[in-house]
């Protein structure tokens, strides 16, 4: 099924030059970008992106890493997109995320691991609203995307 995901490549993959190392992970793999920007979430962004961990022990420290910096926005489409984000991702804990995934190979910690991914369709719709317009969402085809 054609899903679309919201991506978000964190302070430390900015600050860290790893921006087009895992954009590159997720256009090799054939994930199509229909939407991308730069930009530096302020506190009250945070704080709706992160709402449901607000309460949570490490919720401080997550809104002001978040927005120490800035980050780089992503929608991301493909089949079962959500799934596949998730699984190229590691989990959460990059000591734990196994090598291979993004997480895996460059994080070695909990809090600053480089990417965020929807989690849920539910949640997909919800995030990429809050960082895109339908309009800056594109609609077009990939000469390739026979071949993927
Ligand atoms: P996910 O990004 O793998 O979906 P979540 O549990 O949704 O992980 O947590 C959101 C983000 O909060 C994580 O990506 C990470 O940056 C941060 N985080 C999660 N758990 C901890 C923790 O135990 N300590 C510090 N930061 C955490
Ligand atoms: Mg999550």
């Amino acid at each position: 099924m054609k899903q679309r995901t919201l991506v978000l490549l964190k302070p430390d993959a900015v600050n860290r030059r790893l921006m087009g190392e895992i954009i590159g992970r997720f256009e090799k793999k054939g994930l199509k970008i229909v939407a991308m920007k730069m930009l530096w979430m302020d506190k009250k962004m945070a704080e709706k992106h992160y709402e449901v961990h607000r309460g949570k022990p490490f919720y401080e420290s997550l809104i002001d890493y978040i927005t120490s910096a800035p980050i780089v926005a992503m929608v991301l489409e493909g089949d079962n997109a959500i799934t596949v984000v998730r699984k190229m991702m590691g989990k959460t804990n990059g000591q734990e995320a196994d090598i291979g995934t993004i997480r895996g190979d460059y994080s070695m910690s909990v809090q600053n691991n480089l990417v965020h991914g929807s989690d849920s369709e539910e949640n997909a719709k919800k995030e990429i609203s809050l960082f895109f317009s339908d309009g800056e969402i594109m609609d077009y085809r990939l000469v390739d995307e026979v071949w993927i």
